[in-house]
């Protein structure tokens, strides 16, 4: 047992959508859980022995999650970037070879050591801006044992850093050139043969795909949908980024977790979203990276009440971005959404679009993840470009 104290605590009213920051308080932790919070002179007997630590009036949110990411690959897309600079659509340059195929060559060519290596580059820096709970998908693999190498990658960063590591079975991201000419094989001999066996192997959470034109059709995605449920495995999609398939309201009709992108979403989509619970995963790094100009539904999300979380979706193509502070900013600034939205989505609502019960909320019986902040308003966290106001993290009860 230990507790923090003159902690200024941000507080999620969930009716309004607000949070609010406390008096200077105190917070007990215990066992990795937050075990109590309240004004120091409330602090219940048994724990006033317990050791101390003055936060000397900053703020602390809920550690920050990254609900959507792909921060294992091989190599960079540099040269696409430039290509993109000069022209070339995103589409043009998948159909071409180049795109995420490029990326699987790489990620192919790299061993596990490398990806670690280059992976904690970028984890490192998510983590210094008060990041606590990743997400990490495969999908540059497409192949069964490179995506089991990719999750292998995956699982060690959570062992060899103080974050919890969230994996998702991502084969369904593209046809991998091998397989070009027989797409119902790939499904059947990768997408849905090697999720049983990295679910044997203990290495998924969950099972995504990209519904896309240029990648799965939603009648496939609902196949390997099936497959996912027979395992008992949570699911969600990549949807409606680039055009409007109807890939969202299949994905809630399957109970999703949540849909990602979503830029050409419609009112049907956003219906079954909010009648199943599943939420909107946005990701405004991928949109500023593409100069995408049809902006997510946000308005009509709020009015439906869909969840709205944000993440990096950190990846070598469409957005090779690796900060959660700055898509806090994009999300508020791109996509109109208010700091407090901005807060929520990558805490509470974060927590909920990977399924995970007991976190992203500072509250008794929480997971003590917990960001501390050199900041005087939880707004701060959206407003600020390029600036790192953290002061520390605690993860699972330790300072770190
Ligand atoms: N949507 C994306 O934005 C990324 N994957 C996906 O399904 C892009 C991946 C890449 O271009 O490497
Ligand atoms: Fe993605």
């Amino acid at each position: 047992m230990h507790l923090l104290e003159n902690a200024r605590i941000a507080e999620f009213d969930a009716p309004s959508g607000r949070w609010r920051l406390s008096a200077p308080a105190m917070i007990a932790i215990g066992e990795g859980r937050i075990v109590w919070t309240g004004d120091a002179e409330d602090l219940p007997e048994p724990f006033a022995g317990a050791p101390r630590r003055d936060l000397d009036g900053r703020v602390v949110t809920p550690g920050l999650i990254d609900c959507h990411t792909h921060v294992v690959f091989g190599g960079n897309r540099a040269r696409e970037f430039e290509m993109r600079l000069e022209g070339a659509s995103y589409e043009e340059i998948a159909r071409a070879g180049g795109g995420i195929l490029s990326t699987v060559r790489e990620t192919r060519a790299a061993s596990e050591e490398e990806l670690l290596a280059a992976a904690l580059r970028r984890v490192d820096t998510l983590l210094a801006e008060g990041v606590t709970t990743l997400e990490i998908k495969s999908g540059y693999g497409l192949d069964i044992e490179s995506e089991l190498k990719m999750l292998r990658v995956a699982r060690r960063i959570g062992r060899v850093r103080p974050v919890s590591v969230r994996t998702t079975w991502l084969a369904a991201h593209a046809l991998p050139p091998e397989r070009r000419e027989d797409r119902a094989g790939y499904i059947r001999d990768v997408v849905i043969a090697g999720m049983a066996r990295a679910n044997a192997e203990g290495l998924i959470d969950a099972v995504d795909g990209f519904c896309e034109g240029i990648a799965f059709s939603p009648e496939e995605m609902a196949r390997i949908f099936e497959h996912a449920a027979g395992l008992g495995l949570p699911v969600k999609l990549h949807a409606e980024q680039l055009s409007d398939l109807g890939g969202a309201a299949m994905a809630a009709r399957h109970g999703a977790l949540s849909v990602d992108h979503l830029e050409y979403l419609g009112a049907d989509g956003i219906a079954a979203m909010a009648v199943a619970g599943t939420v909107a995963v946005l990701l405004p790094g991928a949109f500023y990276t593409l100069r995408e100009t049809q902006l997510p539904p946000v308005a009509a999300l709020r009015a439906a009440g869909v969840p709205m979380a944000l993440a990096t979706d950190c990846n070598p193509g469409t957005s090779p971005v690796t900060s959660l502070l700055l898509t806090m900013n994009m999300g508020a600034t791109l996509f109109r959404m208010t700091p407090a939205e901005c807060l929520a989505g990558v805490t509470v609502h974060a927590a909920r679009a990977l399924g995970l019960e007991g976190r992203g909320l500072i509250a008794p019986g929480f997971r003590a993840d917990l960001a501390i902040w050199d900041i005087t308003d939880p707004a701060e966290l959206s407003y600020r470009i390029g600036f790192n106001p953290l002061h520390a993290r605690i993860v699972g009860g330790t300072l770190v």
